[in-house]
């Protein structure tokens, strides 16, 4: 009688192990995490170009990336993204994101200023970059992280 006992508590013990282990390991759907659900917003960012010690980059205007250098650019699936580049070292750039066919002219004017607007309609990270001969070498390239929502 005490021998079952003691087994029936080690299989209970047993159980008990493995429907924890599960539970760990399941996906926890409640937990806000992630993707956000929300509608599609506009992102407006700014970048300046700049030489720098034989490198061309690409600099942050305002906001979050205001002065960094090739800043991280952060959007969501659906969202409108514009981005405007200003000349500021009379230099010929341009500014292109090949996923999204976006880009705008090349322009060399220090002061001038061109957008590119675009939809986002797929997560993951993307280049953006100077498509000017030897300027994404130089340095002038950064990354469009857009984020998946549910
Ligand atoms: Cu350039």
């Amino acid at each position: 009688m005490y021998h079952i006992m003691k087994r029936h508590q080690h299989l209970l013990t047993l159980l008990l192990a493995a429907a924890l282990l599960l539970a760990a390991c399941s996906p926890a759907s409640s937990v806000e995490s992630g993707p956000r659900a929300a509608a599609p917003a506009e992102i407006r960012y700014t970048l300046k170009t700049a030489s720098d010690d034989g490198q061309l980059l690409f600099i942050g205007v305002g906001g979050e990336i205001d002065g960094q250098v090739n800043p991280d650019l952060q959007a969501s699936v659906g969202d409108t993204v514009a981005i405007t580049l200003v000349n500021d070292d009379g230099r010929f750039h341009d500014i292109v994101i090949d996923e999204f066919d976006a880009a705008t002219p090349v322009f060399g004017g220090v002061g001038e200023e061109e957008t590119v607007q675009f939809v986002v309609d797929q997560a993951g990270t993307f280049f953006y970059y100077c498509s000017v001969s030897g300027h994404r070498q130089a340095g002038m390239e950064g990354l469009l992280i857009v984020s998946a929502v549910e």
